[in-house]
C-alpha cells in the first residue's frame, strides 16, 4: 500500500467571542483537514491547525508523503525532524525570535511546526491503515487502556454572541459570561448537556479577584467531588500566582490544578516552592512551558509542573502521546490533555490518543461544546458525549468519515475570510479596546 494522493482542505468554523490572555477569538477559527488516499482505494483523514503557516508546512511535505508506505512513520519522523532546522531558522525571525509558546498563540509557534505537521500526517496514516485493516486506530498502537475517554467542561469568559458573521451568525447558546454568576450558569448548562465531571476555567481575562470568586462560586455550586482547574495562560506574575494559589488552596485540591499561572518553568517552580512553604500542595499543570519532551525533564527537575498537558496535535501524534504517557508514569507525573478549537475528526484523534495512553490521570480538555452541528465536518453530525465521555468504538480507523458537502461549505467560508492566522490581539483591538496589547504578566 502506498499513498497515492494528499489533499489539504483549509476550513473555517464558527467560534464565539471567547476571551483568554491571548485576547479575543475571531468569529471563525481556522483548521485544516488532511486527506490521504492510498493506491488501493482507502482514505485516511486528520484535522490540524489552520491558516497559511500550518498549510504551507504541510504542503512542503507533499513530495515526501505521496508515494510513501503509510506504515513507515518512523522514517517520516526522522526526515521531518531533520528538516526542523528550518523551524529553528524561523525561530530567528525577528517577529518570533527567542519567543516560546508563552508569547505565541497555539498553532503559530515555529518551534513545534515539525511536530504538528508530522502529527497531522501520522494520524491520517493511522486512520488509513485502520480503515484498510478494519481495526480502530488505538489497536494499531497496542490497544486501549480504556473504552471511554473522559473530557472536562471548558469554561470561558465571553462576550455575547455565538460566532459566525452576517447570515452565517450562530445563536448564542451560552450567553455572555463576564462575572462569577454567569460562569456558574455556563458551567451548569455545559455539564447538564455533556455530563462533564471535571471543570476548567480559562482565566487571565478579568481581575484575579473576579477569577478567584468565579472558582469559589463553582466550588460552592459543584462541591469538592468535581475537580476544578484554572488556566490564565501566564497572565499573572509570580507574586499574583502565589496569591491566587493561596486563595484557592481548597478549591483546586482533590484532582484540580493551577495551569500555567505565570510564564516559564522557573517562575512556576518559584510559585510552587512558596506555596509549599505554606503547606499548600496544589498541583501545577502546563501546556505553555512544557511543549516537548525536553521540557518534561526540566519541569520534573525543577518540580515546576506535576501534570503535563499532552495533545496529539503538537506533541507529534498518537504514538508520541503514548511515549509521553510512559514518560510521565516513569517520572511520577500526572497527564491531562490540552485542546484548541476543533471538530469531530480532532476529537476522535484525541479520544484514540487518550484511550491508548495508560497514564492519563485527568479528564481531557475540549473546545467541542463551543462549535455547533452546522460546522461539523463528519458524516452523521456531532460526536455524542455520555457522562462527559467519548466512546472509542471498534469502528475502523478514527471511526469517522468526512461529509464532503459540509467540507465544501467550510472551505468556501475559509476562502471568503480576510484573515489567514489566529490573531486574538487584533480581534481584541477591533471589538473591545483599540489599544489592547498582550502583556505578560498583566497582573
Ligand atoms: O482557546 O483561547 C483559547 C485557549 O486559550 C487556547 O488557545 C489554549 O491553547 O486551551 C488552551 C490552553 O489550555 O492553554
Ligand atoms: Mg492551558
Amino acid at each position: 500500500m502506498r499513498i497515492a494522493e494528499m489533499r489539504l482542505h483549509p476550513i473555517a468554523i464558527a467560534d464565539g467571542p471567547l476571551r483568554s490572555s491571548y485576547g479575543l477569538h475571531s468569529p471563525y477559527a481556522l483548521r485544516t483537514i488532511v486527506e490521504l488516499r492510498s493506491t488501493d482505494g482507502f482514505t485516511g483523514i486528520s484535522e490540524t491547525y489552520g491558516g497559511d503557516r500550518p498549510l504551507a508546512a504541510l504542503e512542503a511535505l507533499r513530495a515526501r508523503v505521496v508515494g510513501m508506505d503509510p506504515f513507515h512513520l518512523t522514517g517520516l519522523w526522522m526526515d521531518i525532524e531533520a528538516g526542523a532546522a528550518t523551524d529553528a531558522a524561523a525561530a530567528q525571525d525577528p517577529k518570533t525570535a527567542g519567543r516560546t509558546q508563552a508569547w505565541l498563540v497555539p498553532g503559530e509557534n515555529p518551534l513545534d511546526q515539525h511536530a504538528r505537521s508530522f502529527a497531522a500526517i501520522e494520524v491520517a496514516c493511522l486512520d488509513l491503515i485502520g480503515k484498510a485493516l478494519g481495526r480502530p486506530v488505538c489497536d494499531l498502537v497496542g490497544g486501549r487502556a480504556r473504552h471511554k475517554v473522559e473530557f472536562s467542561a471548558y469554561l470561558f469568559y465571553k462576550h455575547a454572541g455565538g460566532g459566525g458573521l452576517g447570515l452565517d451568525t450562530r445563536s448564542d447558546e451560552y450567553g455572555e459570561a463576564l462575572s462569577p454568576d454567569q460562569i456558574v450558569k455556563q458551567a451548569v448548562q455545559m455539564c447538564d448537556t455533556y455530563g462533564f465531571r471535571e471543570i476548567k476555567l480559562k482565566g487571565g481575562v478579568l481581575d484575579p479577584d473576579v477569577e478567584i470568586a468565579s472558582i469559589k462560586a463553582l466550588y460552592d455550586t459543584f462541591g469538592p467531588t468535581v475537580p476544578l482547574r484554572i488556566d490564565p495562560n501566564c497572565a499573572w506574575s509570580v507574586d499574583t500566582s502565589v496569591e491566587v494559589g493561596r486563595a484557592l488552596k481548597d478549591e483546586l485540591a482533590n484532582g484540580g490544578y493551577l495551569e500555567d499561572p505565570c510564564a516559564e518553568l522557573e517562575g512556576m517552580a518559584e510559585v510552587r516552592r512558596r506555596l509549599q512553604a505554606e503547606g499548600i500542595t496544589t498541583d501545577f499543570a502546563s501546556n505553555v512551558s512544557v511543549t516537548c519532551f525536553d521540557h518534561v525533564v526540566k519541569a520534573k527537575q525543577l518540580d515546576a509542573v506535576q501534570v503535563v498537558l499532552s495533545d496529539p496535535h503538537y506533541w507529534g501524534g498518537i504514538r508520541a502521546q503514548q511515549r509521553l504517557s510512559h514518560l510521565c508514569e516513569t517520572l511520577g507525573m500526572g497527564l491531562s490533555m490540552h485542546s484548541n478549537n476543533h471538530l469531530g475528526v480532532s476529537l476522535m484523534a484525541m479520544a484514540h490518543a487518550a484511550a491508548a495512553a495508560p497514564g492519563m490521570t485527568h479528564a481531557c480538555d475540549t473546545h467541542y461544546p463551543w462549535q455547533t452541528a452546522k460546522d461539523e465536518v463528519i458524516v452523521g453530525g456531532r460526536v455524542p458525549f455520555h457522562d462527559g465521555c467519548v466512546e472509542v468504538t471498534d469502528r475502523p480507523g478514527l471511526g469517522v468519515e468526512l461529509d464532503y458537502d459540509q467540507l465544501a461549505r467550510l472551505k468556501e467560508r475559509y476562502e471568503k475570510l480576510e484573515y489567514r492566522k489566529r490573531d486574538d490581539e487584533a480581534e481584541m483591538r477591533k471589538h473591545v479596546d483599540p489599544n489592547w496589547k498582550r502583556v505578560l504578566p498583566r497582573w
